[in-house]
């Protein structure tokens, strides 16, 4: 079995970082200059974008994509991902939402505060309805964490690693969470693990 495994410091990756340091499962890593030479990338992914796992000679890009099927191939053992059945579709809908429907408002919102090169300039009204819609959808994840310890439940998962670290960008982009009181709590937990930990020294390197 060989895993490869494209990552790139402090990008998308790191995400994908996280669910590998939560499995422990055996890969090697490749880490691409997303400023320099993609030739490598571009053959695994024509995106020529990070995150990509290949496995046994098949590449997967998307990170929630990579995320649902690391789960599937080696979550389920470790109690990390349900098993096929409607739990595993409510974990599938969660880690989707937080790429799709979250990652609507945040791409906004990045796009919107001028920080992202002269291709898309400051703007401040889409900047303020972005934030709105993403206070709204923060709003849903804290309920959905009311009376639970994660996201799914009882039990810590996959989706809890994947939003924890998806969330990371919020808090980075000063996104106020104090609001939100089940969210903080919850990611308190997430962020005490050692394999969170591991993640960030590795970082901070
Ligand atoms: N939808 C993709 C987004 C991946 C993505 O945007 N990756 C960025 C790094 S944060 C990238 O590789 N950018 C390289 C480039 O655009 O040159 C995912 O979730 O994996």
């Amino acid at each position: 079995m060989s895993i490869i495994f494209f990552t790139a410091p402090q990008s998308t990756a790191t995400l994908t970082d996280l669910i590998f340091a939560e499995l422990g499962t055996p890969h090697d890593r490749k880490v691409v200059d997303l400023k320099g030479d993609k030739s490598e990338l571009l053959k695994v992914n024509p995106n020529g974008k990070v995150p990509v796992i290949v496995h046994d000679g098949v590449a997967i890009a998307e990170s929630a994509a990579i995320t649902m099927y690391l789960g599937e191939q080696f979550g389920v053992e470790k109690k990390l991902w349900p098993a096929a059945g409607p739990k595993r579709g409510q974990a599938m809908m969660w880690v989707t939402w937080t790429n799709v429907t979250l990652g609507d408002a945040v791409y906004r919102r990045g796009r919107a505060s001028g920080q992202w090169g002269p291709d898309f300039p400051k703007d401040d009204h889409a900047m303020t309805v972005a934030t709105k819609d993403i206070g709204h959808l923060l709003g849903i994840l804290d309920k959905q964490l009311e009376g639970k310890h994660y996201v799914l439940g009882a039990d810590y998962s996959l989706v809890d690693a994947h939003m924890t670290s998806f969330l990371d960008w919020l808090r980075y982009s000063k996104v106020d969470f104090t609001p939100f009181t089940h969210i903080t709590e919850w990611a308190a937990r997430c962020t005490a693990r050692p394999a969170y930990k591991q993640v960030m020294a590795a970082m901070a390197h």
